[in-house]
């Protein structure tokens, strides 16, 4: 059977796209990754999608957009092994979980995020850039001061906005402390949608030992710090432990940039 023709278009390490790399590795799906960076991302993809949000899935002629319409269509068309539990009522709230944490929590961790890493321009160019040359890096980092203030406005990052998200990370590393059971499963007692979407959202306040998520050392203090700070909460400890367990290595065939 040839290789299925299934490309992801993503920004590296983001959250919204992990839950998407996790999901084809996960189902040893071989795909290839296009890497874009924010900012000259927005063309590429507003003519791909009439949006300019990353992950896009192509698979095979079809284009789609958004990690919770992407991991459907996996579902779909590589329902083994399967992600989304058989039982309605347990889909049904492993959905509502992920909503959740795709509309609410995921936000408020990458404002909190952008919060300590905007002011740190060198090492965002590491983070999104660090796959190209340095040509293209130096292009980079003399276009980040006019990206930079239209990412602070998209993401809301702002003191007040900030101090207003800690409590919703809060009450989401609280919900998964409460609600894993089994193989710390959150529903129906085995590893599926809900862990990899809550997992995938929260990474980026446990910076899991992975290749895909974590970002590059040294990090700035002030990164070095909010990781510490969150580090102490034990639903940070869930988030190692999922990706411990279930995370695989990566099904990427050919990397490109
Ligand atoms: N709800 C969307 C959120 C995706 C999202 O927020 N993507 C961000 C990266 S983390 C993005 O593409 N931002 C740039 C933009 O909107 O132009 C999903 O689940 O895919």
């Amino acid at each position: 059977m040839p290789a299925p023709d299934v490309e992801l278009i993503q920004f590296r390490y983001s959250p919204y796209n992990e839950k998407v790399r996790w999901a084809l590795d996960w189902k040893r799906i071989p795909h290839t990754r296009r890497s874009l960076l924010p900012g000259p991302h927005a063309p590429v993809v507003l003519r791909l999608t009439g949006r300019t949000e990353v992950p896009v899935l192509r698979l095979g002629g079809e284009v789609i957009a958004g990690s919770a319409r992407i991991l459907e269509a996996i579902e779909e068309r590589f329902p083994d092994p399967p992600l989304f539990p058989a039982d309605p009522d347990e889909r049904a709230r492993a959905l509502e979980i992920q909503s959740w944490f795709d509309d609410d929590v995921g936000p408020c961790v990458r404002r909190a995020l952008f919060h300590v890493m905007l002011p740190s321009p060198d090492y965002l160019v590491r983070v999104f850039a660090g796959h190209r040359g340095p040509g293209m890096q130096r292009v980079y980092r003399a276009m980040l001061p006019l990206v930079m203030p239209i990412m602070r406005r998209s993401m809301q990052v702002n003191a007040y906005q900030v101090e207003r998200s800690a409590a919703s990370i809060r009450d989401g590393l609280d919900f998964v402390v409460k609600h894993a059971g089994p193989d710390a499963a959150l529903v129906g007692g085995a590893f599926g949608v809900a862990d990899l979407a809550v997992a995938s959202i929260l990474a980026p306040l446990a910076d899991p030992p992975h290749p895909d998520m974590a970002r590059p050392d040294p990090k700035p203090e002030a990164l070095v710090r909010f990781l510490r700070e969150w580090a102490r909460h034990p639903g940070v400890a869930w988030v190692h432990e999922t990706y411990r367990r279930h995370r695989p290595g990566s099904a990427e065939a050919t990397a490109t940039a």
